[in-house]
This record gives structure tokens, sequence and C-alpha cells, in this order.
């Protein structure tokens, strides 16, 4: 369906952002996945929060490995930076972009084929090293791409389509991604805009490794009975830890929740994140609390949602910890950026 483009006329009175984009500014070519399929829902957040945010598109770079869900990126920000990358390969190629550029945002998007098996390794190093990015995994439990293997996530014992059982222990992306460091961690599901898209808002507000897990259902090949990320039991097996509202910078903030009961955690540019306790004692700013939780549920079959893990400290993030170039390594004079033979044999030297 790639070859029908879309109409660009829209109604006069269509809302449109601080920077007088409409919503229509932030999307990206037509879909070509299966209908129904979650990775679509998960564009859709993700078109909306950047349109909430008043992001500028050309300031934003979207960046994928392989996978129906790598694809994703071609269908929302169209007049952003982009770059598919190879299999697994999106965190190293974005970490080089981002140390060319720190000054765009950076999302990169990816599959549990593609992050939790070939790009595993890629996945700890850019949280460990507090790559300032959005990492998004559109999470289905399987290769939907090359039809319906299953992946690293899959839970011990969830069916195939054929009805083969997985004897696997699952990898919990959200579990490993609090262990590696991650400053930010949440979950999310396809299936529940509303709580996906404030945490995407705070996600592109966090300064640091930003990660978010979403169950993302292939009613292709994982939507059927047996399976664990089929809409209907994710739906059944639902946990939101925490809610989170965020609030952006220049809104008063005024939230209407008892004393005690709520948490505003605010991120670096002024913006918050209101966190309201569900759980009894549940508290994402403590690390080993949260990696406790998520282990405790996973026992229970239960998938925590909502945000994870939040830690605001900007000493943990990329630039910071490597005093990379604040300017651009495009705007820096050549004869800079290559000072020429002699200085380059000095440096040798101290090798020497
Ligand atoms: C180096 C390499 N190995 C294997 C493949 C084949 N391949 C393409 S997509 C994919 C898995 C995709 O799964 P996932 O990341 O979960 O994405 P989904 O399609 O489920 O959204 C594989 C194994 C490839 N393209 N490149
Ligand atoms: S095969 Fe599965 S993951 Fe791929 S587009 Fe179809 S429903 Fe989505
Ligand atoms: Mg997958």
């Amino acid at each position: 369906m790639t070859y029908l483009g879309k109409p660009k006329f829209h109604h006069p009175s269509i809302a449109v952002n601080a920077l007088g984009f409409t919503h229509r500014d932030y999307e990206g070519s037509m879909s070509t996945l299966c209908a129904g399929c979650g990775h679509d829902a998960i564009s859709a957040a993700i078109i909306h929060a950047c349109f909430e945010l008043s992001l500028p598109p050309h300031r934003v770079a979207k960046l994928s490995g392989i996978g129906c869900s790598s694809k994703t990126p071609t269908y929302m920000l169209g007049q952003s930076h982009g770059f598919n990358s190879v299999h697994g390969r999106m965190p190293s190629v974005l970490t080089g972009a981002s140390l060319a550029n720190r000054d765009l945002r950076y999302l990169g998007v990816s599959g549990d084929g593609d992050t939790a098996s070939i790009g595993l390794g890629q996945f700890a190093h850019a949280m460990r090293r507090g790559v300032d990015m959005v990492y998004i995994v559109e999470n289905n439990g399987v290769y939907g791409l090359t039809k319906g293997q299953f992946s690293a996530t899959s839970d011990r014992g969830s069916k195939s389509k054929k009805g083969v059982e997985n004897p696997d222990s699952p990898i919990d992306l959200t579990a490993l991604a609090v262990q590696l460091g991650a400053t930010f961690v949440a979950r999310g599901f396809s299936g529940d805009k509303d709580q996906l898209v404030p945490l995407v808002k705070a996600a592109f507000e966090h300064r640091g490794a930003a990660f978010i897990d979403v169950l993302s259902p292939c009613v292709t090949f994982n939507d059927h009975e047996g399976s664990t990320k089929s809409y209907t039991f994710t739906r059944e097996h639902y946990l939101p830890a925490i809610e989170a509202d965020f609030v952006p910078p220049a809104q008063e903030i005024s939230v209407d929740y008892p004393q005690g009961e709520a948490l505003p955690v605010e991120l670096h540019d002024g913006s918050r994140v209101v966190l309201r306790k569900l759980g009894a004692s549940y508290d994402p700013t403590d690390r080993s609390a949260a990696y406790g939780f998520i282990e405790q549920k996973l026992r229970q079959t239960e998938y925590v949602t909502g945000l994870i893990h939040i830690d605001e400290d900007v000493s943990h993030e990329f630039h910071t910890l490597n005093k990379t170039s604040s300017v651009p390594l495009n705007r820096i004079p050549y004869e800079k950026l290559s000072p020429g033979s002699a200085a380059l044999e000095k440096l040798l030297g101290r090798y020497r």
C-alpha cells in the first residue's frame, strides 16, 4: 500500500502544537504491517507523544535494526532523520551518531529478536554506558518477520502457532535493563495508549538510557491460545506497578492526589513525571527494590507495567561521562578535527 500517498490537505481547525505542527507532520509512510499488529499502535503512541512534546521533527533521529518492529520508523516521523541498520546493531550505530551530534534526540526502535538475541551485547553496552536515547523494544515474543520462531523473550511453556512448546527460560528485558544500569526503565502494552504515551514523553525528556519494553502482540504468529504474548493473555496478566503522568515544564504542577500517594520526579528540563502509587510501597527510584519487584512478579507470571525505575542523576549519562563535544562534529572546522601528522605523531608517542 505504500504507493498510495496520504492526502496533504487537512481540516482548517485541526489541532496544532506549540510549533504550529499538526499531528500529520509527525506521521510517516503508510504501514505495510499486518492489520491489527501491535507495532502499529506503538507507532501511533510515539507520533502522539512527539506531537504533544512539540519536538521539532528535524531534531529527531530514529534508528532501528531488522524485523517488523524495526520497519516501523518508516511509518512515523517522516520528516526526521532515519537509519535502518543491520540486525541487532542499532545501539552501536546510534551511539556513533550521538557522538557526532549530541544535539539531536535519539529514538532507537527494536524487536525482541533484534535486542534479546543477536543484539543482546549491543543492548547491554548501550544501557550500561548510559547512551542518551529512547530505546523501545516492540516485544511480541517471536521473530515476526521470519515467520514466528520463538524469541528469547518467549516464556517457557508458551506455545507456537503449530502447538510446539518453548523449552527455554525467557529473558526479561526490563529486569536486565535495571541490572545493567539504565536510568529509566518502563514497560507498556501496545493496547494501552493512555499509559504508553506519557511513558514515551517522559522517556524523551529523560537524559541517559531510557528503555521501554512494549508488549506488542503479533496477530499473525503469536496471538493464539497457549501464547503468553497474545492480546488476551496480556490483558489478563497486566499489573500496573505505578501509574505515570507526564507534566510539561510550562504547565503549572497541580496534581490531584492525596499527599503521600504520589511522587513527582523532576526531569532535567523542569518537566515532571508524576507517579501515582498503586502498590503498597513501590518506589521506582530504588534500583534493587525495582529489580526484586520485577523478579517476584515474573514468578507469578505477571507483567509489571508503567515506570519501573527512574534515576535522574545525569552523572550516569554517556555525554557527561565521556565529556563529548557539545558542538556537532560537522560544525567543527576541518583543521581542528584533523590537526595533522605532527599532532598524530605526538599522540602516538604517548603509547610507545
Ligand atoms: C544477521 C542477520 N541474521 C538473521 C536475519 C534474519 N532475521 C530478520 S528479522 C529477524 C528476527 C526479527 O525478530 P524481532 O526483532 O523480534 O522483530 P519482529 O519481526 O518480531 O517485530 C531475523 C532473525 C537477518 N536479517 N540478519
Ligand atoms: S508478522 Fe506479526 S509482527 Fe510482523 S507485521 Fe505481522 S503481526 Fe506484526
Ligand atoms: Mg519480535
